[in-house]
């Protein structure tokens, strides 16, 4: 299944298990189509969410790292990011065995549209280390490594929420 915004080239796209992603700005008010369509004799049921926003959020260089897969490498140190509308960032770092990481997030909230949260998770990219989602700033999660390997951080805005943050990573 593929989506399009007709006529347009779009500042982005995504697809990924079962999910199209399409964004872009328009240069004109009006009406505006949106056509989804299916391969040849292929049919399906999908469900179908469009959101406008008035100011287009500035995305880090750091892109696209949206999903696991596309994880950003990192080392230990900081660096600085920002999530936009439902856009996750994923970093991925080396672990080993008995070292104790710990990722903070830090970052300035003044409302919920800009409450992030953070998640880091073991090499197998699913079991979940340690969770920081609280409704204010800032949040960390640390864990002592019991495997060897690749571990990561998920930082997602809380119900689309956008901001810029500061991430420091320790692994000692
Ligand atoms: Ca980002
Ligand atoms: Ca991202
Ligand atoms: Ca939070």
């Amino acid at each position: 299944m593929l989506a399009t915004a007709f006529d347009y080239d779009p500042l982005d796209v995504e697809s990924f298990f079962g999910r199209e992603h399409v964004v872009f700005v328009p240069e004109t008010s009006g009406t505006y189509l949106l056509r989804v369509a299916g391969a040849a004799d292929v049919a399906n049921e999908y469900a179908f969410v469009a959101y406008r926003r008035d100011d287009p959020c500035t995305d880090d260089a750091f892109e696209e790292n949206d999903y696991v897969p596309w994880a950003t490498p990192i080392e230990p140190g900081e660096l600085t990011a920002q999530t936009c509308f439902y856009d996750n960032d994923w970093w991925a770092f080396e672990v080993s065995e008995g070292q104790t990481v710990t990722a903070d997030v830090i970052f300035t909230q003044a409302s919920d549209t800009e409450d992030l949260d953070a998640y880091l998770f073991a090499p197998d990219t699913v079991s979940e280390l340690d969770a920081s989602a609280s409704s204010d700033a800032n949040e960390a999660v640390t864990t002592v490594a019991i495997e060897t390997g690749t571990h990561y951080v998920a930082v997602q805005g809380f119900e689309g929420a956008e901001n810029a943050y500061t991430l420091r990573l320790t692994v000692e």
